[in-house]
Parts: structure tokens; C-alpha cells; sequence
């Protein structure tokens, strides 16, 4: 907490507050470092749209309060106008106030419901001396440590300066901490009267709203307390949203007034955006940063007339073409950044929120090409392979395999025998021999090879097509694939060539098992059976 309301009232120095209405408007006031924050009942009250006469009830203040503290280190003074009744109303009010931090109240000697001192002041009853004296002992004696400021009305009803002394010196009796002397003059000379009859050394509180016009240092010679700048935040706020509504309406464009505006960011900057990114750093669960690049450039031409003119990873699924199936898929599973590599009829790929990368030489070469194509979106990623469908379950696996330990790793399928036997090829994966079957389906193993048609009796599982490199993972690739393409190797090798080619560099691969859930689409058949298979 900044200086204390207490130990203001009690400096020689003078402090200036400004008002604050919002959670918002109080930060802006601290960030440019005012004395503290007057909570002024004009303005709360006008920017719910409401008159100050009381219509909003104490609690509906306290919750504007709560925002204004919140955002908020400096002392808050709060404009309480009369204590919203009697002094038992008032202290119920200000054992609330405590709790919310708003460490001053100032009421005012009028009668509940008030109106703001500029509307009809003169017309408006003041409170007798006595009953407004006992509402300012009652706070003292229930909580001492609460600021009382005792606003005097008598020169705004028009009772005169003798008045206004004579009550100044009774709230002061009473225990007040300090006067608010409020007057609507447009100079400060009734207010200078009263300070030379009064001649008090008890602390004054100022509202020089009406006579602006003041020199700053009679608020310093005359060793004035406070000085409360009390609506201006509102007042130009409301001044600047009208100019910009105007200029909005009849341009019906934001051309002219965008760098009039403050911008977004500086909002998220007040509103400590980048404390949050720091603590959901610290907080939470590392996040799901995976991308995916999916390898769709081959034409597919075991389809014939169906690949004639449209690459094999378009072919429609009850009218859905297998990318979209994927990237239905992958962004179901939360990975929505997703990069396509296109090649055969790259026109035809015509998906919005992916990026597109392009195998020019998509005829000569092969799915390591692709791959290369798009290297500079490999991070954290799934790679996937075009002509295949999978369930969330596989990409939420392999998702879960956890980095750093299994920097690469390849998804293996456990049932293949099942339905190979109506495949033109399947890709066999040998792992690390192991004894007990049981354990099979829970770990991830250590590849040896990947082999086209390798012969079952040699092989753990299928490769499924989908495999995923950590960050580490893909520095890995990268290092290898650079060198690959130096030596002029890259172009004829397929993604199962390289990953038997990091085998043999030492790199370790690992294969994560699961049971079914995906198809390989590579033949008519395989086709009808897909679309079977989606319909049940
Ligand atoms: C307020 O800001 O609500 C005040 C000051 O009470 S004045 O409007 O000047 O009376
Ligand atoms: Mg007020």
C-alpha cells in the first residue's frame, strides 16, 4: 500500500487525488502516480447511466468498490454522500468499507436522498448539526482507524460563511479528521474567506471543481490537505467517446479514428495480460503445442480413373475428401496448426486454416521430399502420411508419448494381421525383441527396421503412417535431412527409407503401439470397405 489516507490528512504537504469510477479508471489514476483516489459518487453513479440522487443502494458502490481496490494500491476516498441514512446506517456501511480496503468516507451534512450539490443546490435541506455530529462520533468510536472527511454544504445551500464555520468547528468536535469545504463559486475567494474566519489548523479538504481557475500554489501556501480532481476522468471520457461516435456514424468506416483509439494491446498491457502468460507459464500443465504436416502431394494411380485428376488424399469418403478427415481429426485433438504439403493437382487443395506447402516435384520424388518441403514447420509435430484415416484416440496416443524421453516415435499397429492380407503393401515394423507378450500393447518399443512386406514372421506390427518428433525430435530430423539433401540422397528416399537411415546413425526410434482405429486407403477395395466402414 502506498501512504496511508491517515498519514495525508496529517502532512503539511498538499496531495491530489482524482477520481475513479471503474477497476480501470483507478489503475490509469495510479499509473500516473496521484496521492490517491477519490470514489466519487458523480461519477459512479453517471457511469452506470444513473443520477446522483442516490439511486444506487450503498451495495451496489461496495461492488464498484471492490473493482476500484482491486486495481488499485493508492488510498480511496469514498464520497458516501450522507452515510445513506441514519448513523446506523452509516456504520453498517463502513464496517463494509474496511473490508474492501477503502481506508477514508466523507459524508456530507444533507439529508437522504441527496442531490449533487450542482443540481438545485440551494434548494436542497441540510442536516441538523447535532444528528450529522453524532453520525461522525459513531464512526470514530466503532472504527478509529476509518478516515471521516465531514463535507460542509452551507455554502452551496446559501447559509452563509458563519454557518459554515460554526458547523466546521463542530465536526471537527465531533472528531472529524478532516473538513471538506465545498463551494460553487467560480473563484476560490468564498473558500478563502472561510479559511480566514475559520482559522483552523485542522485539515482541509478542497473540490476546486467550479473554480478551476485557481493557482496551484494557493493550494500549497495555504497548506491544503487535499485536493480532489473530482469527475475529470469521466467527463473526458464521455467527451471522447462522443467525438469518436460521431466520426464512426457518419463515416461508417474506423479509417479515421483508429490512431485516435487506444490501442487493443495497451488495454491487455493496463489489464497485466503478460503477468497471466507468466503464471500459465508457471501454473499450468505444459500445453499441447503439437503441429502436424500431413504429406498429400502423390497422385495415387492404383486408383485409375478416380486419381485421374485429383490427388489420392481428395478422394471422397461419403462425399468428405481423407484430408478433411484428418484435419477434422487433428484439430478435434486440439492441434489446429497444420501444414499440407500438395503436389499432384495442387490446385485442388482448396482448405481454409491450413498452410500449403508445395512438392513441385512430386512425380520424381517421394513422401521424405514432401517432408522436406514443409521443414520449416517441424517442431513439435505429428507427421502423417495423406491416404490414411485415423480415430482422436491415435493422434491423442501418440500426443501423450512424452518428449524428451521418445524424441521420435512411430505409430505401430497391433492388429495388422487381421486385415493385411488385403493390402497391395503393408510396412512391417521389427522392434527390440521382447519376451512376455503381455506388455506388448503398453510400452513403446525400440525399432529395428521398417521393411515393405516384410515377412510377418520377422515383423511386431504395422506402421500406421502417422509418427511423431519432439522439438529435440525435429532438430534431429533436420540435422539429417540437411545432410541427406546435400549429398543429393533426399529425393529418392520415402519417410520408412529415412527412418531406417536414422536407425543406422544411431538415432533412436521408437514405435508406440496401438489396436486398430485407422485404415490405408490404397485400393478400390480398401475404399469400399472405408466408406463401409464409416457408415456403421
Ligand atoms: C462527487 O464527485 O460526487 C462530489 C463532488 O460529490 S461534486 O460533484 O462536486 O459535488
Ligand atoms: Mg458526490
Amino acid at each position: 500500500m502506498k501512504n496511508s489516507l491517515s498519514k495525508i490528512l496529517k502532512s503539511k504537504k498538499t496531495s491530489f487525488f482524482m477520481e475513479a469510477h471503474n477497476g480501470i479508471s483507478a489503475k490509469l489514476v495510479t499509473e500516473n502516480k496521484f496521492d490517491g483516489i477519490w470514489a466519487s459518487g458523480l461519477t459512479i453513479s453517471a457511469s452506470m447511466g444513473l443520477r446522483d440522487v442516490n439511486e444506487m443502494s450503498w451495495s451496489q458502490v461496495c461492488d464498484i468498490l471492490n473493482y476500484i481496490t482491486l486495481s488499485s494500491d493508492l488510498p480511496v476516498l469514498l464520497d458516501a454522500d450522507t452515510g445513506y441514512g441514519s448513523f446506523n446506517n452509516t456504520i453498517h456501511l463502513v464496517k463494509h468499507l474496511k473490508r474492501i480496503n477503502v481506508q477514508g468516507i466523507c459524508i456530507e451534512d444533507k439529508i437522504f436522498p441527496k442531490k449533487n450539490s450542482f443540481f438545485q443546490g440551494n434548494k436542497q435541506p441540510l442536516e441538523e448539526i447535532d444528528i450529522f455530529s453524532g453520525k461522525i462520533k459513531a464512526i470514530k468510536d466503532k472504527f478509529p482507524e476509518m478516515q471521516v472527511v465531514a463535507r460542509v454544504e452551507s455554502l452551496i445551500a446559501g447559509w452563509g460563511l458563519d454557518e459554515a464555520v460554526k458547523r466546521a468547528e463542530a465536526y471537527k468536535i465531533a472528531g472529524a479528521d478532516a473538513i471538506l469545504i465545498h463551494s460553487k463559486k467560480k473563484d476560490i475567494s468564498e473558500i478563502d474567506q472561510f479559511l480566514n474566519m475559520w482559522n483552523s489548523s485542522h485539515p482541509i479538504v478542497l473540490v476546486p471543481t467550479t473554480y478551476y481557475n485557481t493557482d496551484p500554489k494557493y493550494f500549497t501556501k495555504k497548506k491544503i490537505n487535499i485536493v480532489i480532481w473530482a469527475n475529470h476522468l469521466l467527463r473526458t471520457s464521455i467527451s471522447s467517446m462522443s467525438d469518436i461516435l460521431k466520426i464512426i456514424n457518419k463515416e461508417k468506416s474506423l479509417k479515421k479514428i483508429e490512431n485516435k483509439v487506444f490501442p487493443v494491446k495497451d488495454i491487455f498491457k493496463i489489464t497485466d495480460m503478460d503477468k497471466l502468460s507468466s503464471d500459465e507459464n508457471k501454473y499450468l500443465p505444459k500445453k499441447n503445442n503439437l503441429n502436424a504436416i500431413i504429406l498429400a502431394a502423390t497422385q495415387g494411380t492404383e486408383f485409375g480413373n478416380l486419381t485421374k485428376s485429383l490427388p489420392k488424399s481428395l478422394i471422397e469418403l461419403n462425399n468428405k475428401p481423407i484430408l478433411n478427415y484428418q484435419i477434422d481429426v487433428l484439430n478435434k485433438t486440439g492441434i489446429k496448426d497444420i501444414s499440407v504439403v500438395s503436389g499432384f493437382k495442387k490446385e485442388k487443395f482448396k482448405i481454409p486454416n491450413v498452410k500449403l506447402f508445395f512438392n513441385s516435384k512430386w512425380k520424381s520424388t517421394s513422401s521424405l521430399f514432401s517432408l522436406w518441403k514443409a521443414k520449416e514447420n517441424l517442431a513439435n509435430t505429428i507427421i502423417s502420411f495423406g491416404d490414411i484415416i485415423y480415430s482422436e484416440k491415435l493422434i491423442k496416443t501418440l500426443s501423450q508419448v512424452s518428449q524428451n524421453i521418445e524424441d521420435i516415435v512411430i505409430l505401430c499397429d497391433n492388429s495388422w494381421m487381421n486385415d493385411s492380407k488385403d493390402r497391395n503393401y503393408y510396412t512391417g515394423v521389427k522392434c527390440r525383441i521382447f519376451k512376455n507378450k503381455n506388455i506388448f500393447k503398453e510400452n513403446i518399443f525400440k525399432v529395428l527396421k521398417l521393411k515393405t512386406n516384410l515377412n510377418k514372421k520377422d515383423a511386431n506390427g504395422e506402421f500406421v503412417g502417422l509418427l511423431k518428433v519432439s522439438t529435440k525430435g525435429s532438430l534431429i530430423f533436420k540435422k539429417h535431412l540437411n545432410h541427406l539433401n546435400k549429398s543429393n540422397k533426399l529425393k529418392g528416399m520415402t519417410l520408412e527409407n529415412f527412418i531406417n537411415y536414422l536407425i543406422e546413425k544411431n538415432e533412436k526410434v521408437y514405435a508406440k503401439y496401438v489396436d486398430g482405429g485407422w485404415l490405408d486407403i490404397d485400393n478400390d477395395k480398401l475404399l469400399f470397405n472405408a466408406e463401409n466402414y464409416m457408415n456403421d
